[in-house]
């Protein structure tokens, strides 16, 4: 007998506060990540919508993830790492921009 797998994502609270997600957008605007700080589940998608009229890239300093060269307006998407974890990151065109990525 063909037993159905359950689906993978567990039912969730839309607003809880503790939740962590699984799928995030960052914005780029004005030189900044908005937010620069923010919280993911293991594995999570990270969608990053570049809204200046520079490219740029959300890049972690270790390299462990890496959306590439977004251009004016373009969107793009990564993966958090599985590993729990904090996890800086900056623009590879202009370190100064700078945020934090934290999985758990
Ligand atoms: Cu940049």
């Amino acid at each position: 007998m063909t037993v159905t797998p359950p689906p993978n994502s567990a039912p969730s609270a839309p607003g809880s506060p503790g939740d962590t997600a699984n799928t995030t957008t960052v914005m780029i605007k004005s030189f900044a990540f908005a937010p620069a700080a923010f919280t993911v589940a293991p594995g999570a998608t990270v969608t990053v919508v570049n809204q200046d009229d520079s490219a740029h890239t959300l890049t972690a300093n270790d390299k462990a993830f890496d959306t590439g060269t977004l251009a004016p307006g373009a969107t793009g998407t990564f993966t958090a790492p599985t590993k729990p974890g904090t996890y800086p990151f900056l623009c590879t065109p202009h370190p100064f921009m700078t945020g934090t990525l934290t999985v758990r």
